[in-house]
């Protein structure tokens, strides 16, 4: 039987919470490699705003915002109750850090990722207003090992790729800032098995013809 299937881009922090929901879910898609300045015509078929990720179902439903493809997924199968079933006032949690996550923490770190283009204030600026995000977490992981309790949840998959990136704007500043227990969490997550699986490196689809199956 035929896969979903998804078309996906290595780098981008929302296709890497959908291949974590994928993978985490043990779901198996065929997974299509792309580049953001040459998309496939199929995938702007099916979704014409032109961004990544995007899942095609095989009824023909598309799915093209990240978090609603790592629920897709979790409601297959979430052996990790990263969706945090039967706990209501943890769901509302988790979706409030990831709205600020999404709406809010994220038109900062690309100010910050490219202050350069957005001169109306200085790169510390930028970086400062990221910060008020980054110190929520830092608390939050004052009182558990991840955002919501000991185990991870879906806020914790949806947001930390987004921290990798603030991080990775300035490492050495990043190493030295006052968040000792973002930087623990944010190091565990990218050393751990499961985010080195989704980095993996496949050509991408317009140049090799292949899919690859990933998520099982
Ligand atoms: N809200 C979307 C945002 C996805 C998004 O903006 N992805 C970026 C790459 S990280 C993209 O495809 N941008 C289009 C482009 O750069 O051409 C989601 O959650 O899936």
């Amino acid at each position: 039987m035929s896969l979903p299937t998804l078309y996906s881009f290595r780098r981008c922090p929302y296709a890497m919470r959908a291949r974590l929901g994928i993978l985490l879910s043990q779901t198996p898609v065929s997974l299509r490699e792309i580049i953001l300045k040459h998309k496939p015509e199929p995938m702007l078929a099916a979704s014409p705003k032109g961004t990544v990720p995007v899942l095609i179902l095989q009824d023909g439903n598309i799915i093209d915002e990240s978090l609603d493809i790592m629920r897709w997924a979790l409601s297959l199968n979430d052996p990790h109750n990263l969706l945090l079933a039967d706990q209501p006032q943890r769901q509302e949690q988790a979706k409030a850090l990831i709205d600020s996550n999404d709406n809010e923490f994220k038109s900062w770190l690309d100010k910050y990722k490219y202050a350069d283009r957005n001169p109306e204030q200085s790169e510390i600026f930028y970086r400062t207003e990221g910060e008020k995000f980054i110190a929520q977490l830092e608390h939050l992981l004052g009182k558990n090992q991840q955002l919501l309790s000991d185990s991870a949840s879906i806020a914790d998959f949806a947001i930390f790729p987004f921290i990798r990136q603030f991080a990775g704007v300035d490492s050495t500043w990043f190493s030295q800032a006052p968040y000792p227990n973002v930087q623990a969490w944010l190091a565990d997550h990218l050393e751990g098995a499961i985010f080195s699986n989704i980095m993996k490196k496949y050509p991408t689809w317009l140049d090799s013809g292949e899919s690859f199956q990933f998520g099982q």
